[in-house]
């Protein structure tokens, strides 16, 4: 019989995979492949590209060893085609295959050339996560507004995480009023690091002579890099960080970078980690009494709650989302977020930690150098290419409407209700950056006031027609209009002139 070909992506590493499961051993070929146009297709931050060949090396090892013949093309194979469809051909015209099962790409750029590949492909469905597209598209059907909070009920009651009966656990489907800490000086965990094996060593070589001109430092890594290693960051967290998580979920600290996060994205996104098995650990430890409610429950909320749902988003506003930009805003990316010299701390801080580690937790991303993008009017299709880029678990499914809907509301609303815009006020509250910082943060104009305290009211004002009829931000612009005329022209102007100022490259 003709043996069919079985395509993984570096972003399915699952032994679960449903084109494994569709597949006969005995006959198809697993084909696998680092190619230069999915390491290129933006400026991948280089430890992205390092976990994901390592990775793939390693997966392709225990396939083998599960009996599965695999064919694997390195990035440097003097053979390599380049792409992922353009391997597919090489591998068909070798073994005689004129068929592909493979399971749907997270991106609808993938998808599009494989559809477009000359080749019989069949697309499976990615049953990795919990709602299906029909299921979601179901939950969608005919509401008014798209709210997390309600799918995320279903995604309890489907998967009966923390439920009891149809009640959920502690009376309540959420403790978020409990997880709005700010920081503390004192933490106490440190994630767990893996010292490169062989593996990663030869991958981590090819990368730093192949992408070193990318944005980003590629060593010390210690990223997780197979199943067993991420397993035992999995317990790790669970015991080290987890029964703090939900306290200090929206806190930032000058002085450390992870706080009590889980660093569990990536290895969830690549496969390396099933969402379900992560959950029920979560849940176990939760009953075992090890960890609290808002704990338990803020962090399965991220996963079967955000996760699932920003990816049925992405899936059904289909492939123009990525693309969008309701606001209007055309301001070209400023080099502060790649690496250039900028006096707000905050921003500095986010920059360099991504720079160093591929990684920011959410409020980071969202509440820094997301709400700065946002006030500052950056194109949001500029900004999602940096998000893209720049982060360990960055792929479009989820990266695209984190960046474009819930942080610079460029879909117009469809995931956030109001766009996620602060002053300085929100950042000092939630952080200590502004006690190191050369702006003043309770300064509102002059000399050495905290730009996101001109840039707040510079977004109200410009945005008034859309904004001021909304209920949760009219008493922002009731508070704007008590100001009188000279403070509020003040605070307009110099805004514009710090806009000025980051345009013509100065530093800010
Ligand atoms: P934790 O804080 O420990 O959270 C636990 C888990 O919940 C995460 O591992 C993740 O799987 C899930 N999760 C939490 N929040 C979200 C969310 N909003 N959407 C989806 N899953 C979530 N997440 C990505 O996985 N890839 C991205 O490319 C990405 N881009 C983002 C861009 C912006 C502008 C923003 C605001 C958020 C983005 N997020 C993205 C969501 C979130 O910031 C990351 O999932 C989280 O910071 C990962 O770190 P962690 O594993 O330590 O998470
Ligand atoms: C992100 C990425 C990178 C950097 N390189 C590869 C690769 O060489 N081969 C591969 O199969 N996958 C890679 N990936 C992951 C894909 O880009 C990912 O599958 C799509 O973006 C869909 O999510
Ligand atoms: Fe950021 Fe403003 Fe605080 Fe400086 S003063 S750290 S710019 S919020």
């Amino acid at each position: 019989m003709v043996s069919r070909l079985v395509l993984v992506l570096g972003d399915q590493l699952s032994a679960g995979l449903a084109s494994l499961k569709a597949a006969d051993k005995a006959r198809d070929v697993v084909v696998m492949a680092e190619v230069a146009d999915e390491a290129g297709y933006v400026p991948h931050h280089p430890k992205k590209i390092a976990l994901i060949f390592a990775a793939m090396r390693k997966f392709a090892v225990r396939l083998r060893g599960d009996g599965w013949n695999v064919r694997y093309a390195r990035l440097d194979d003097p053979d390599n085609a380049g792409s992922i469809c353009g391997e597919l051909l090489r591998r068909a015209e070798e073994t005689g295959a004129s068929e592909v099962i493979a399971t749907e790409p997270g991106e609808w750029r993938l998808i599009n050339a494989l559809q477009h590949c000359p080749l019989k492909v069949r697309l499976l469905e990615d049953d990795r996560f919990i709602a299906s597209h029909a299921e979601f598209d179901h939950w969608a059907e005919g509401r008014k507004a798209l709210r997390m909070e309600y799918f995320y009920r279903d995604m309890r009651r489907k998967t009966g995480l923390l439920m009891e009966g149809d009640t959920p656990v502690g009376g309540q489907w959420n403790f978020d009023h409990d997880n709005r800490k700010p920081a503390r000086e004192e933490v106490t965990h440190v994630p767990i690091r893996f010292e490169p094996d062989d593996v990663a060593e030869e991958v981590l070589d090819l990368v730093e002579t192949r992408f070193s001109d990318n944005f980003g430092t590629l060593r010390p890594f210690g990223f997780a890099t197979d199943r067993d290693q991420a397993l035992r960051a999995l317990r790790h967290f669970v015991d080290h960080a987890l029964p703090r998580f939900g306290d200090y979920q929206d806190a930032m600290l000058d002085g450390d970078r992870f706080l009590y996060h889980s660093l569990l994205s990536a290895y969830i996104n690549i496969g390396l980690l099933n969402p379900m098995e992560v959950c029920q650990e979560v849940e176990n430890a939760y009953e075992k009494g090890d960890i609290p409610i808002n704990a338990a429950e803020g962090f399965i909320r991220q996963i079967i709650g955000w996760r699932e749902y920003v990816r049925g988003i992405y899936f059904r506003e289909g492939a123009d989302y990525p693309t969008r930009n309701k606001l209007n805003h055309k301001r070209k990316l400023p080099n502060l977020y790649w690496g250039a010299e900028t006096r707000m701390r905050c921003v500095a801080k986010a920059v360099a930690q991504t720079r160093d580690e591929a990684y920011a937790h959410h409020i980071q991303r969202l509440m820094v150098t997301g709400n700065f993008g946002l006030l500052a009017g950056i194109d949001p299709g500029a900004l999602h290419e940096w998000y893209l880029s720049v982060y360990i678990d960055a792929f479009e499914w989820v990266e695209a409407p984190n960046t474009v809907g819930m942080s610079q509301f460029a879909d117009g609303g469809i995931i956030a209700s109001k766009p996620y815009v602060s002053s300085g006020n929100y950042i000092n509250k939630m952080s200590d950056h502004c006690r190191h910082c050369a702006y003043s943060v309770t300064k509102k104009t002059g000399e050495g006031a905290c730009p996101f305290n001109l840039l707040y009211w510079h977004f109200m004002d410009r945005h008034r027609d859309r904004f001021e009829g909304n209920p949760r931000m009219a008493q922002m612009y009731r508070t704007f209009d008590r100001m009188d005329a000279d403070k509020r022209e003040t605070i307009l102007t110099e805004a514009q002139g710090f806009l000025d100022r980051m345009d013509a490259g100065e530093q800010v």
